[in-house]
């Protein structure tokens, strides 16, 4: 990899990888559509909106490898998560195809598989169960990963992220938070390892209370040195009373019960 390209660079995830990874390949190209901090050494800024091929062309030329975060990152309205999400994610795909990207790390989420119960352990095999529209978007991302993959020849790490961040912020968060050493390694295996042709892979630390077999990232060398568990008790303690009973039950919380019109069934 010479040089590496970081879509939504200026989003939480992408900012945190532009410093974990300074100096870690010879080129980072940072893009966003929005104006990102000036280049230091090594580093190329860019500014492009993903739905405009023409701009991703001119994004991607001389790119190795591409670490996927651009988009909307939460539920939105169609016609926002169509344009940012879906169309764009397609523009990046095929311009990579274009110009022979060798490979690309997706950043889908915990929201493509939200409404698996949060009693049930799922590993990357399951299908899709989508939560949202931004949920949906993320499902479309990996099928389309997919394609690209078996028709097309890039190698692809499709990460389905948990929640981000220095600490887990909540209850649910104790199952699905990723501490930025550890999402930075998985980006760091999706680049590098030498034999990836498509796989999904959950993008969470490890976390005692998790919701997922995590075994195809094990596989791939994946050892994540955080756990949530040291916080679960001052989380939990801060923990509001009253969440919705559609929240609390699926995985994916919030996004399930926001929405929610179908006749509840059981438990
Ligand atoms: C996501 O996919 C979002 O990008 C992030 O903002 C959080 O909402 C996270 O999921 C989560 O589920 O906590």
């Amino acid at each position: 990899m010479h040089r590496v390209l970081i879509t939504g660079a200026g989003g939480g995830i992408g900012r945190s990888l532009r410093e974990s990874l300074r100096g870690v390949y010879p080129v980072l190209r940072v893009s966003d559509r929005v104006p990102l901090a000036a280049a230091h050494t090594g580093e190329e800024v860019d500014r492009t909106e993903l739905c405009n091929m023409g701009a991703v062309e001119r994004m991607i030329a001389g790119v190795d490898g591409i670490i996927h975060l651009g988009g909307i990152s939460g539920e939105n309205e169609w016609e926002a998560i169509l344009q940012s999400n879906i169309v764009g994610t397609y523009n990046l795909f095929e311009a990579a195809r274009r110009a022979g990207v060798k490979r690309i790390i997706v950043a889908t989420s915990n929201h493509a598989v939200g409404f698996y119960p949060r009693d049930q352990k799922i590993d990357h095999r399951v299908t899709p169960r989508p939560d949202s529209r931004y949920g949906v978007s993320k499902a479309f991302a990996e099928a389309l990963a997919s394609l690209y993959a078996d028709k097309h020849g890039i190698g692809f790490l499709c990460t389905r992220i948990g929640n981000f961040g220095s600490q887990p912020i909540d209850k649910r968060r104790l199952s699905i938070w990723i501490s930025p050493r550890d999402y930075t390694q998985l980006v760091r295996i999706g680049l590098e390892h030498p034999d990836i042709r498509y796989e999904i892979v959950y993008g969470v630390s490890n976390n005692r209370r998790s919701w997922y077999d995590n075994s195809n990232a094990e596989r791939l060398g994946y050892r994540p040195q955080d756990d949530s568990e040291p916080y679960a008790e001052a989380v939990l303690a801060a923990e509001p009373s009253g969440a919705h009973p559609i929240a609390e039950r699926y995985q994916g919380g919030t996004f399930c019960a926001a929405e929610y019109s179908a006749p509840t069934r059981g438990a």
